[in-house]
């Protein structure tokens, strides 16, 4: 039998080359997932010279830019990040629904780990507790486990 488990904060990852794509609505917020982001990077052993971040207008254009990203085979791995808060218009579930369908779909497509922190929340507040410089921090979370994910896929692909 084998196993394939990985903890990513264990493994060798200098020469992961990872894109970031951010949406720029509700902008401080993602400013601070994006900061979780490179901590999470930092905390794995990513080369910061190996990470390039695509900002787009707003959640609704994530996906075509992961889509982008990951068909330009320059990436092992994506990472989306996003604001979208329910109070802020009254098209949450037209922006939030197909961006988080549309990077599954990217993700499934391409074979490409997505890491996911596009929030949805109900107000600032939500987003803003997990968009911290401490634990909790979505962008860090989504690094780390888009990471992990990439090393859990190449073992099933050429198991050692
Ligand atoms: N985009 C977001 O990223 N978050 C939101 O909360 C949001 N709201 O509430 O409208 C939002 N809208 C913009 C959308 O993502 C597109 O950029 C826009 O519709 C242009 O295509």
């Amino acid at each position: 039998m084998k196993t394939f488990s990985f903890d990513a904060t264990k493994t060798n990852n200098t020469a992961l080359r990872v894109g970031i794509v951010c949406s720029r609505f509700n902008e401080f917020i993602v400013q601070a997932l994006l900061d979780g982001a490179h901590r999470g990077l930092e905390k794995c052993g990513v080369d910061a010279n190996n990470v390039d971040v695509a900002w787009v207008p707003g959640a609704y254009e994530i996906p075509v830019a992961a889509r982008a990203m990951a068909l330009s085979g320059r990436y092992e791995l994506l990472v989306a990040l996003g604001a979208v808060i329910r109070g802020d218009t009254a098209h949450f579930e037209y922006v939030a629904g197909p961006c988080a369908d549309g990077i599954a779909r990217v993700q499934l497509d391409t074979g490409l780990p997505i890491g996911f922190a596009v929030l949805t929340t109900e107000n600032i507040a939500q987003a803003t507790e997990r968009s911290g410089p401490g634990a909790g921090n979505k962008g860090e979370e989504a690094v780390i486990g888009a990471i992990e994910t990439w090393h859990v896929l190449q073992s099933i692909r050429t198991p050692k």
